[in-house]
């Protein structure tokens, strides 16, 4: 194969593998000044990588080419040279790079990615993750919710981030740096996102079997619809509207589910899984592994196994009817 097919297949090669990694949940789309500053050392660090790489290929190209030749490029045979040669590209530009770049991401990207003191920021949000799962707290408030965090857009929120069981890890790239959730030891982040939408994340420590399906959703609204939301989730469960829903509260209390799951203004205190107060206002069930649609939601209160393989939640002796009215009950849970 001549040499410039085989230097278009490899960039071909490598742009594909390069390309599959974007999407929403980038680096490379920053939405605050820290995911900027991350995004910024991203590029610094790529182009100093071609060029040095470029270099040695570059080398290493004239060197196959030429056999006969002996010495290098430029500098010739002198052993004075060569030794010089060396001194220069082995150790002085490599000292003198790696320090550059030490200095400029600590001073620099570290510490704008640091979180800022509590009292600088709006408000502050608890997120603790589970196996496989996120519990969102608003402290001062009664709200508590499950893998879906809003915030007002263009606010400065303080994340409070432990574990409950294993070491998890929480990322939103677009907003800033990952930070761990260990159990015991809280660490915080700041996320501030200048533009209202929802910017993903996922649990980025390996943490069992279904870490793949344990992801996390910010979404930013303007300071309106964000006030409404949290007024909303701060107040108990909407009474159940009709006999087929109240019947699927009697079904939620007597079955083990209230030994698992809260839903406030009832007397289910459970803690083991997401509180259900709110339920229907989220738009993903499982940590975003399904839709918070009625098909789904039905699937996964009779057979959450299937849904999402080794969950937490174990499959429950339920009946037909029972599982009709659970699913109109939790359908009103607004
Ligand atoms: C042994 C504890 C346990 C029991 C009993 C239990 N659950 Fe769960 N449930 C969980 C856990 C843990 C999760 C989170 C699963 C995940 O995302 O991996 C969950 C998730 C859910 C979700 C999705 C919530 C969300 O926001 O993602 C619903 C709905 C739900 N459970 C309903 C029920 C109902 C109805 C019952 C009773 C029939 C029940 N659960 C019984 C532990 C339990
Ligand atoms: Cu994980």
């Amino acid at each position: 194969m001549p040499l410039w097919r085989a230097a278009w297949l490899s960039f071909t090669l490598v742009g594909t593998l390069a390309l599959s990694g974007c999407g929403q949940q980038s680096t490379l789309d920053p939405h605050s000044e820290p995911a900027r500053q991350i995004e910024t050392l991203w590029w610094v660090m790529l182009v100093g990588s071609v060029i040095a790489f470029g270099g040695a290929c570059y080398l290493l190209v004239i060197a196959w080419r030429r056999p006969e030749r002996t010495g290098l490029p430029v500098v010739g045979d002198s052993p004075r040279a060569i030794e010089a040669t060396v001194a220069v590209f082995g150790i002085a530009i490599p000292v003198v790079a790696l320090i550059a770049l030490f200095v400029y991401s600590n001073v620099s990207v570290i510490q704008a990615t640091e979180p800022p003191a509590p009292e600088e920021t709006a408000m502050t949000i608890e997120v603790t993750g589970s196996q496989w799962w996120w519990q969102v707290r608003y402290p001062g408030t009664p709200a508590i919710t499950a893998n879906e965090i809003h915030i007002p857009v263009n606010t400065r929120v303080n994340i409070v981030t432990e574990a409950e069981d294993v070491i998890h890890s929480f990322w939103i790239p677009q907003l800033n740096r990952k930070v761990d959730s260990l159990p015991g030891k809280p660490n915080r982040v700041e996320i501030f996102a200048d533009e209202p939408g929802r910017y993903l994340g996922s649990c980025a420590e390996f943490c069992g079997v279904q870490h793949a399906q344990m992801d996390v959703a910010v979404y930013a609204d303007t300071p309106e619809r964000f006030r409404a939301w949290l007024d909303n989730q701060a107040r108990p469960r909407p009474t159940p509207p009709t006999p087929l829903a109240r019947k699927g509260e009697q079904v939620f209390l007597s079955k083990q589910c209230a030994s698992c799951h809260t839903i406030r203004g009832t007397s289910a205190r459970g803690e083991v899984g997401p509180d259900l107060t709110h339920l229907k206002s989220r738009e993903t069930l499982g940590a975003l592994t399904i839709p918070n649609r009625k098909g789904y939601l039905a699937g996964w209160v009779i057979d959450p196994q299937t849904m999402k393989e080794g969950t937490k939640m174990p499959a429950l002796d339920i009946t037909g009817p029972e599982l009709q009215a659970l699913v109109e009950y939790l359908e009103r849970l607004r």
